[in-house]
């Protein structure tokens, strides 16, 4: 039997273990609607949760198989982009755990998000196809037909189970259209008519948008998952007893950032075509939808024109309309409208008039939220605004990617806190102890060498596992400002070249994919990967400083590169990232947080303290300020300091165009002095010298080891299953 074939094997067993776990208590269950399911792979966390992977691990040994073999030979679902994916891959998990009932509701995209591979030292984006003969998707008989104004199309569910960690199973919906033809997909790329909505419907998540086409795809997507979900949340409702006049004691519908907006006309619509009246509907649908924001930044929050609203679903634009009309009636006041005098339709705006609750993701941005982004309806309903912190599923982030760290801990601990991640806290009386912190560091370097062994294999890079591990690891976006560390490795890089050599290497770790049409993120790739060629290959700079960019930055990697690393990069300008998720899987994982005070990392320095993280860098307010006044001159800045002019115009020195392309460094360059509207130099200066003291204090390996142990011990706080109790308690109400 190969590797795969064991693999499909252990997939229909568990598969049939997990539907055994499956319960029908509780009369309300918790849709949870998201564009993104960012699961990874499942195997392993689900014999986790189901309790077997010792006793089925054993078992593969004596038959002659690895589990981690097994592991490799399965597909990741390419199903999300980033942190709003994977949280809501997550916030499943926790439901799942908690014994909520509550189901995904999504689309299940045959090539998923783009993969990446280099060339050239750029990206390129290929399809990720990720389904096979036999998958974590079951078939079900659920069909509709879904009209849009021109078309009109068959759709089908499939379910993967959602096996909690020792509790019941839920169900992720992904729907899919009947008629998709993966081969309208052109060759080597993931260009495809996008006129064809037929075929392409349910091929790609986030298709690109930079042209009417694509954007007007993105609507027909939007419409088909919430069509479908409304109609399943109906049936579902009504099949449990649900009159429809009641439907909110039976559904509590969370919407995933604007992407499922559509359905509160939508579930408007189906409900005034049972018959029941438009005001009563309103008002239904209002006490049955809430609303999570997971970004300030404008370009996320979706405003779509009129125009595609009335190509692609007619039916809602009357219904839209009228959402308006009451607005307007309401309130006296433009900027809460919902068709602005543009004819544009603000897709959170109508979330938060007609949902009931609407929550950040951390504390500061709720803040920033009800102080400034939302706060014209803040004051029309401070009622609604809550936050809930994000959390990350201890399993999938802790035992399973971080196994003999997770045996140590049980080890001193018991192992109480797997369920109740509050007594990891416990592990602060081992804040001593010499033996303790020495093993700590043990299995740091452990997995450091496991993840060096890694890369070799999958990228043929070569990487000191006895260097320090600086990783910074998410979606590339310029306010997450990877090109901040990008100038630092180029101040390091000429520092190195002046003879000031580190005492301990350093091994500086990206990874990150850029959205296809967002040109400076991949410029930024670029200068990444230049001068990653310009340093491992440079014989007197390499033995002190190497440069790696992880190819294809997916879920998979994220669980070998975090129980690797030393310092966790969360630099965002600050108010920028809404909370951030990776910095706790990373604290977890007992590494020291090199960050802003921006998104749930404020929530980090506060529960550590301010000796075991290393923050730096403008606060929020002052950016606030900035945008506000207009007062950052990024120009300014390069031509006052003379390190920091260095730093920038190496991007476009004669070595760097040697190895690049001119046109994109010196778009870059050109970004960073004319706008750098991320404000990446108002913080390079401090980031450079908080990074040196990081480094410097990574010396005292005891210290050092102190301080992850206090950052593994207050980590507890950040465990989804916290997040997802408050959402219920607060919000869903579903076991009240
Ligand atoms: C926005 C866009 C804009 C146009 C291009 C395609 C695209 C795709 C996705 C999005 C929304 C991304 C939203 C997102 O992932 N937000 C992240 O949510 C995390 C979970 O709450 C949070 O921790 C991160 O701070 C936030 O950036």
């Amino acid at each position: 039997m190969t590797v795969k074939e064991k693999y499909f094997e252990l997939l229909d067993k568990v598969k049939e273990e997990a539907q055994k776990k499956v319960s029908a208590s509780g009369k309300k269950k918790v849709y949870y609607v998201s564009a993104e399911f960012l699961i990874g792979k499942l195997l392993s966390n689900n014999l986790i949760n189901l309790g077997m992977f010792d006793e089925v691990k054993e078992e593969l040994e004596r038959e002659g198989f690895s589990i981690y073999d097994i592991e490799e030979a399965e597909p990741e679902p390419s199903l999300g982009n980033g942190g709003l994916g994977r949280l809501a891959a997550c916030f499943l998990d926790s439901m799942a755990s908690l014994g909520i009932k509550g189901d995904g509701i999504g689309l299940n995209y045959h090539y998923g998000l783009f993969k990446q591979v280099f060339e050239n030292n750029c990206q390129k984006a290929l399809p990720n196809p990720w389904i096979e003969e036999k998958s974590w998707l079951t078939k079900t008989d659920v069909v509709y037909d879904i009209t849009f104004g021109d078309i009109k199309v068959k759709s089908r569910m499939y379910d993967i189970d959602v096996v909690g960690y020792d509790n019941r199973t839920n169900k992720l919906h992904l729907f899919d259209v009947e008629s998709v033809d993966e081969s309208i997909v052109k060759e080597d790329s993931i260009d495809f008519d996008k006129k064809d909505i037929k075929k392409n419907l349910t091929l790609f998540l986030y298709p690109d948008d930079s042209d009417d086409d694509g954007r007007l795809l993105r609507v027909y997507q939007q419409y088909f998952m919430v069509s479908n979900g409304a109609r399943l949340i109906l049936d579902e409702c009504r099949a449990a007893g649900s009159n429809l006049h009641d439907l909110y004691e039976y559904a509590a519908i969370q919407i995933n950032d604007t992407h499922p907006t559509m359905i509160i006309p939508e579930l408007i619509r189906l409900l005034t075509a049972e018959g029941i009246s438009m005001d009563e509907a309103v008002e239904i649908v209002s006490k049955t939808c809430a609303y999570t924001n997971h970004t300030i930044l404008a370009e996320a929050l979706e405003k779509w024109p009129l125009s595609f609203l009335e190509k692609a679903v007619p039916q809602l634009v009357p219904i839209i309309k009228e959402l308006d009309r009451r607005v307007r009636t309401a309130f006296d006041d433009k900027s809460v409208y919902i068709i602005d005098d543009n004819d544009r339709v603000h897709m959170a705006h109508i979330d938060i008039h007609y949902g009931y609750s609407v929550n950040g993701v951390a504390y500061l941005h709720t803040e920033i939220l009800k102080k400034e982004e939302l706060n014209n309806f803040y004051k029309l309903y401070p009622e609604k605004f809550n936050n809930k912190t994000n959390g990350i599923t201890f399993r999938r982030w802790l035992l399973h990617c971080n196994e003999e760290l997770a045996s140590f801990i049980t080890g001193l601990i018991g192992d109480g806190y797997k369920k109740d991640s509050a007594q990891l806290s416990k592990l602060l009386d081992f804040k001593n102890d010499e033996n303790v912190l020495m093993r700590l560091n043990e299995i740091k370097h452990n997995n450091k060498v496991r993840f060096a062994d890694y890369l070799k294999k999958t990228q043929g890079i070569d990487i000191d596992a006895d260097s320090v591990f600086d990783v910074q690891v998410k979606r590339l976006h310029e306010y997450k400002r990877q090109q901040m560390n990008a100038l630092y490795v180029i101040y390091k890089y000429l520092e190195i070249k002046k003879g000031n050599k580190p005492k301990t290497p350093i091994t500086v770790i990206f990874g990150a994919k850029a959205a296809p049409a967002y040109v400076i993120a991949k410029d930024i790739i670029h200068l990444i990967l230049c001068l990653s060629e310009l340093i491992n290959n440079d014989p007197e700079v390499s033995p002190y400083l190497k440069v790696v960019m992880i190819e294809n930055y997916n879920v998979t990697k994220a669980a070998k590169v975090i129980p690797a690393c030393d310092i966790s990069e969360q630099i965002s300008l600050a108010s920028k990232e809404a909370s951030g998720t990776g910095n706790m899987k990373f604290m977890l994982n007992g590494a020291l947080t090199l960050g802003t005070m921006d998104g749930a990392n404020v929530e980090i320095a506060e529960l550590v303290g301010e000796e075991n993280i290393y923050t730096f860098g403008a606060d929020s307010n002052t950016v606030i300020e900035h945008y506000k006044n207009h007062t950052y001159v990024s120009k300014d800045i390069y031509n006052g300091d003379e390190l920091i002019k260095n730093l920038v115009d190496f991007i476009v020195s004669s070595d760097m165009i040697r190895l690049g392309d001119k046109e994109m460094l010196t778009r870059l360059y050109k970004e960073l002095i004319n706008k750098d509207w991320f404000m990446t130099l108002l913080d390079l200066k401090e980031y450079i010298s908080v990074k040196e003291k990081a480094l410097a204090d990574y010396e005292d390996r005891r210290a050092w080891a102190a301080k992850a142990l206090v950052n593994i011990a207050k980590s507890g706080f950040f465990s989804s299953d916290r997040t997802i109790a408050e959402y219920d308690k607060d919000i869903w109400k579903s076991r009240k």
